[in-house]
């Protein structure tokens, strides 16, 4: 995909602010820290979503708009132990609003951490989705960090447990860019 522009479009972060938007959205999923922001920077090539190495750097739904057509949403993290209490319940229940009211999303996106693999909160996270019926890809994330057939085992695992087509990814390298954008590219085809 040949991008000319990007923004930011939106930052939300609770139920009052969830605007009533018709755009195609993408939308990315995961625990805290798994690489969300990071791979939205990679695969738009820019530094538009703020990193951290601390979890819970995302706290809020930021939209990004893309060649003013396109919304990836960048998701605040769930399920990490080190967050407080009140903040996580506050990131599941500004979660569970978006999802009841969100419109014509065309992709979810669910990473899961390569080196931790697919943990209770990602079901749960997994079941809303499934709930809603958005199409749904998985990545592995931090792909640089485990060795190939750690990898593999995790893409064959999450095929037969869950149904789940997995790519692994890297910041670190092209690997998994392409065939994530030939996923996007699918999903927005009208
Ligand atoms: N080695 C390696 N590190 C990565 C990779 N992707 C992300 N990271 C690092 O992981 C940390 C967390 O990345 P973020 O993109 O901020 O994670 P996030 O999922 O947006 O986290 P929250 O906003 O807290 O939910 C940062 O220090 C990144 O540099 C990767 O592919 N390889
Ligand atoms: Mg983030």
């Amino acid at each position: 995909m040949n991008i000319k522009k990007t923004r930011l479009a939106g930052t939300f972060f609770n139920q009052s602010q969830l605007p009533d938007d018709e755009r195609p959205k993408i939308l990315f999923f995961g625990r805290s820290n798994v690489g969300k922001s990071s791979l939205i920077n990679a695969i738009l090539q820019q530094k538009l979503a703020k990193t951290s190495s601390r979890p819970g750097k995302t706290l809020s739904i930021n939209y990004y708009l893309i060649d003013d057509q396109l919304l990836f949403t960048d998701m605040p993290g769930y399920g990490f132990a080190r967050v407080a209490k009140s903040e996580s319940a506050r990131v599941r229940k500004l979660i569970s609003d978006f999802l009841q009211t969100v419109r014509n999303v065309r992709l979810a996106v669910l990473l899961i951490d390569s080196r931790r693999g697919f943990l209770p909160p990602d079901l749960d996270t997994l079941d809303q989705i499934i709930k809603k019926e958005f199409p749904i890809l998985t990545i592995l994330t931090k792909s640089d960090k485990i060795p190939f057939s750690q990898q593999k085992n995790l893409v064959t695992q999450l095929h037969r447990n869950f149904g789940l087509h997995a790519i692994s990814f890297s910041i670190k390298s092209a690997t998994g860019k392409n065939e994530i954008w030939k996923y996007i590219n699918e999903a927005i085809k009208e």
